[in-house]
Formats: structure tokens, C-alpha cells, sequence
């Protein structure tokens, strides 16, 4: 067993951990790559076809009693595998960021990630509330309740490879679902070991199955899961392509999808901004995570007032992004996931210049001493026309396109003109505004924010966005009702039988 693994001191495998997953796939091994280092940190057995039944076939099974276990003892379950997430965080942030590559600051805010929000489970295993309605007939009551829905799918990605997972398990856990994961193939190790916490406590409360793992290929384990009618919600968290595969075909047999997709998010720096502020807000957003989060900042609008001045700013402050060992302290930027993600960082620079762009630092692909793995590159900035057409794609690496506006409207407009909708940010210190950015009128993003930037959100409001980032809302707020099924009830507790409308229909007795 990889060290980073065996200092999670998990059995192996923990009891109600089967089929599907290091321990007992029946297809072929998968390599967990450090892309940091290029080493190899393990393999993983995947899951074929056959396995994919057998634990869909489980998990389903399992929801017969899961469903009517009251929900504040399911909330108990949850609160348990949190005090697990807790007692394992250093261990659990060190494997995170071994296999994506993300800092060991920011392996640890994953890990924290997941154990808010399974404290916010907790909470919400007491208050998952309907409504009382008054009812427009005589003697009769209405009221809307939440059942649980069934077993769901959670499709997630490669650079939130716990926590996007925990937003929809924990949830969904105290929900009464029950669930099955497709974690990326990219980060297979964190998925076993994050499952094995979970299925350790699940099977100390009786229900192995609530929670089971599935790596595999997508013609194994993500297609069959897409077609599976005993599936009636997929959650899912990748790119817009992928998604659009999903929403069609999981729409063909009317399951239902929770879309997360991707972002292609833009900071809004005005004249009157705190410009200090504004740098940190774009450094931490763009350069961050080396530009590997789906919030991530890949545009920003500058006025003209200021823009010279915060272009050197982040010039200079671009100079002293330390890139390297995200283990090591005093690392800013890691690596990109693989040499694929390299790849689409050159093409989309070079296309960007054959449009019209100027590259103003970064573009390199760093080499030598503590760079063999090739997946470093440098965080790149670029000025650019409003309308360069590679301003519309999202692009998974540390590109920041720079784009000069003469005022708030044109900010706006250049802000919604992309087909994503995911967050969205502005700098100013001007009420009027921020608060037009803020209107119906203004960001038609799921998040817009006033002087902090675009990623990094909280798992207290409901995360997603619009257009193509899918329309989904996990994690906080109301973002639990897509895991339940609505029933409206009426109830005549009288003596007639007065039907709605006032319409007759008197039959002889
Ligand atoms: C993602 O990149 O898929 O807001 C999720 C953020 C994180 C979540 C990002 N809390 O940046």
C-alpha cells in the first residue's frame, strides 16, 4: 500500500467497501499519477460492466430501508463520518494533494470543505421542511412534503476530487437516498480512501450500502449509470460537453440531472475600485489552483482609468508567483492535472495570439530541476480585444485574458456575452454600482460577488451557475430539494366532497 494511503490507517478493505474499487474490480488497473512528481501512487482495479450491476443492484436495494430510517438517525450517520473526516484531515489533505496536485493549503480546505458540509447535513437532517398551504374547499388541509428520491449518481471531476463528492453525499445521505459514485479517473486513490471512511462508519450503523464507489471506464460505469433507470437523479460535475451528454441522454428515460459544469468567469475592476484588494482577488483566482477550478477567474474587464495601473500591479505580482512542489511551503502554483492539460494551455495561448492577443507574461512550459513531470506551466496573462473568440471557451489551465472597458454597461455586457454562467465578480467601491452589477439587469451568473473574488465560495449558499454551467444548485441553501421527491397531499377532513373550481358532479346514491 502507497504510504500516503497507509497513514490513513484504514482496514483494507474496510467492511461494506466491496466490488468496484482497489478492492475487488474485476477490470483493468488504473494508475494514479502524482502529477507533481510523474511517480506512480498507486493502482486501482476497476470495475466492469458486470461490477457496475452488482453494486447498482445493492446500492438500489439498500434504499428500502435507508429511506425509512428517521432522518435526524440518518443525520447521526453523517455527523459520524464528519468526526472521521475530522480525526483524518492531515492525512486525507496530504493524499488529495498528492493525486491533483492542488497545495497541501488548499488539500486541507478541500477536506475542511467536505466536513462543513457535513455539519450543514447535520442541521438539515432536522428541517427538511414542506410547506402548509390553505386549501380553497371547506374542511380540507394541503401540504407539500419531501420524500426521499432513490439512488443517485455522482459523476465528479478531477480538481475537487472529495469535496464536490461530499456536497452531494452528505446531502443526499440525509436526504434518505442512497448513492453510487463515479469519481475521475484521474483521482482514483482519494475516492477509495474517502469511500472507505465512509463505508467503515456506514457499516458500523448497519447500512454498508448507502454510499458504494465505482471507477471505471465510461463505457463500464458511466454510460450504464446514465441509462439506469433505478437512478433517477445524476449529479454531475465536468465540462460542458460532458454534461450535455449527460442532460440528453439521462432526459431520454426523464431521469433527472443536477448539471455543474463548466465557468468561464470575469472580474470587473472599475476606476473607483480598491485596487489593492482587486489584485489579490485576481492573482488568488486566475493563478490559483493553476487556474484548475471550475470558479476560477479567466476574464478580467478593466476601466479604462485603472487599467494600466493594475496591469502592472499584476505584473509584478505575477514576477513573484512561486510555482513548484505543492507540498512545499511558499508554493503558489502547482501543476496542471496531465500533459493533456498542458497541451490545451499551449493551443489555447497559440490560438489566442493567431486572433489577435498579446501575451503579457507566462506562456511557458517550465522544465528542469523539480519540473519533470511536464505538467507545470506559468501562469499566463494575456491582453486582449473584447471580442477574441477564445474568450469563449473555458480552458482548464492558468490563463487570464485582460480586456480594457470604458464603463459599467460595456463591463456588464462583456461579462454575460459568453455561453457559460457559472460566478462572476466586481471591484468597486461605489454602491450604485455594485449594486447594478447585482440587478436583474446585471451578472447573469449563479454567483456574483462585490470585492471578492470569483472562486473560493462557501458551502452555506447554493453553488452553480446558468446557460451552459448547467442551471444545478448543490451544497447550501435550498440545494437539498433536488435530492427529494415533492408530494403535494390534501386531506378533506369534512363531511362533503366539494370538488376545486366549483365544479358539479353529483352522482345519485
Ligand atoms: C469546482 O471547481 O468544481 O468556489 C468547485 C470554489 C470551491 C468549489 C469549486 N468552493 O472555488
Amino acid at each position: 500500500m502507497h504510504p500516503l494511503l497507509a497513514a490513513l490507517d484504514l482496514p483494507d478493505p474496510a467492511p461494506g467497501f466491496r466490488c468496484g474499487d482497489a478492492a475487488g474490480g474485476g477490470g483493468e488497473l488504473l494508475d494514479s499519477i502524482n502529477p507533481a512528481s510523474g511517480a506512480r501512487l498507486g493502482r486501482v482495479r476497476q470495475a466492469t460492466r458486470a461490477d457496475c450491476e452488482t453494486v447498482v443492484a445493492r446500492t438500489a436495494a439498500a434504499f428500502a430501508a435507508w429511506r425509512l430510517v428517521p432522518a435526524p438517525q440518518r443525520g447521526e450517520v453523517v455527523r459520524q463520518i464528519g468526526l472521521e473526516l475530522r480525526r483524518l484531515k492531515e492525512p486525507l489533505a496530504r493524499l488529495v494533494t498528492a493525486e491533483c496536485g492542488k497545495l497541501l493549503t488548499e488539500g486541507r480546505g478541500e477536506v475542511q470543505e467536505m466536513i462543513d458540509i457535513a455539519d450543514f447535513a447535520v442541521g438539515l437532517s432536522r428541517q427538511l421542511h414542506g410547506l402548509s398551504l390553505h386549501s380553497e374547499r371547506p374542511n380540507h388541509r394541503m401540504y407539500e412534503q419531501w420524500h426521499p428520491l432513490g439512488t443517485v449518481a455522482i459523476i465528479t471531476a478531477f480538481n475537487f476530487p472529495v469535496a464536490v463528492w461530499a456536497w452531494n453525499a452528505m446531502l443526499a445521505a440525509v436526504c434518505g437516498d442512497t448513492m453510487v459514485w463515479k469519481p475521475s479517473p484521474k483521482t482514483p486513490l482519494t475516492a477509495v480512501a474517502v469511500q472507505q471512511i465512509a463505508s467503515r462508519v456506514l457499516a458500523q450503523h448497519g447500512h454498508p450500502d448507502v454510499m458504494s464507489l465505482l471507477i471505471g471506464t465510461v463505457a463500464d460505469v458511466g454510460e450504464p449509470l446514465l441509462d439506469d433507470r433505478r437512478i433517477p437523479l445524476v449529479s454531475a460535475t465536468g465540462s460542458c460537453a460532458m454534461g450535455r451528454v449527460v442532460g440528453e441522454r439521462v432526459a431520454r428515460r426523464f431521469g433527472r440531472t443536477l448539471l455543474e459544469l463548466g465557468g468561464n468567469n470575469a472580474i470587473v475592476v472599475l476606476d473607483d475600485a480598491d485596487l489593492p484588494l482587486a489584485l489579490r482577488a485576481i492573482a488568488f483566482g486566475a493563478a490559483g489552483t493553476a487556474g484548475q477550478r471550475c470558479t476560477t477567474t479567466r476574464r478580467v474587464y478593466l476601466q479604462r482609468g485603472i487599467a494600466a495601473k493594475l496591469t502592472a500591479m499584476l505584473l509584478k505580482a505575477y514576477r513573484s508567483l512561486k510555482i513548484g512542489d505543492p507540498l512545499a511551503e511558499g508554493t503558489l502554483v502547482g501543476p496542471l492535472i496531465d500533459r493533456a492539460a498542458v497541451a490545451g494551455y499551449e493551443a489555447a495561448i497559440a490560438q489566442a495570439q493567431r486572433e489577435g492577443a498579446k501575451l503579457l507574461c507566462g506562456g511557458k512550459v517550465l522544465s528542469g530541476a523539480g519540473f519533470e513531470s511536464g505538467c507545470f506551466v506559468a501562469p499566463t496573462l494575456m491582453s486582449a480585444p473584447a471580442t477574441l473568440p477564445q474568450l469563449q471557451h473555458e480552458v482548464f489551465a492558468p490563463i487570464t485574458w485582460l480586456v480594457e472597458v470604458a464603463d459599467l454597461d460595456e463591463a456588464i455586457r462583456c461579462n454575460n456575452d459568453v455561453p457559460q454562467g457559472l460566478s462572476s465578480a466586481i471591484f468597486t467601491l461605489n454602491l450604485r454600482h455594485a449594486e447594478r452589477f447585482l440587478s436583474a439587469a446585471g451578472s447573469d451568473c449563479g454567483i456574483a460577488n462585490v470585492n471578492i473574488g470569483t472562486s473560493g465560495a462557501e458551502i452555506g449558499g447554493a453553488f452553480g451557475g446558468e446557460k451552459e454551467t448547467g442551471g444545478g444548485r448543490e451544497a447550501g441553501s435550498d440545494a437539498w430539494k433536488a435530492y427529494m421527491r415533492r408530494q403535494t397531499c390534501t386531506i378533506n377532513w369534512g363531511t362533503a366532497l366539494p370538488l376545486a373550481q366549483g365544479v358539479q358532479f353529483d352522482v345519485g346514491e
